[in-house]
């Protein structure tokens, strides 16, 4: 009776163990997932539709937004400062920055495309 009470104590024992380290190995990949979903932020090709200076908004008809997972579509987005609506005009083909934020999307960049 005292040798199966010392081998149920051990195998207690071992899971006691085995549990928090494969918690730790899960939570390790979980990490490494979240990271590859979200690449780092770069500039966007586009072509200036419209301008609205009084309200800071533009609409962009864009190319593939790599790290928001979003294709190419035309659609309005708010300037982050309106004094980087002033350095392009509806034709003109930019880059640009873009984040969103609490889901708006902001234009954070604008620039002529060289
Ligand atoms: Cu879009």
């Amino acid at each position: 009776m005292n040798i199966i009470q010392k081998i149920t104590t051990v195998s207690a024992l071992a899971l006691g163990i085995a549990l928090p380290v494969s918690s730790m190995a899960q939570t390790t990949m979980d990490h490494s997932k979240m990271d590859m979903s979200q690449p780092a932020a770069s500039m966007t090709e586009g072509e200036v539709k419209k301008i609205d200076l009084e309200a800071g908004k533009v609409t962009i008809k864009h190319g593939p937004i790599k790290h928001m997972d979003m294709p190419g579509m035309t659609m309005v987005f708010t300037a982050k400062d309106k004094a980087l609506l002033a350095n392009v005009k509806p034709g003109d083909k930019v880059e640009f920055m873009v984040i969103n934020e609490g889901g708006k999307m902001i234009v954070t960049d604008l620039k002529g495309a060289r």
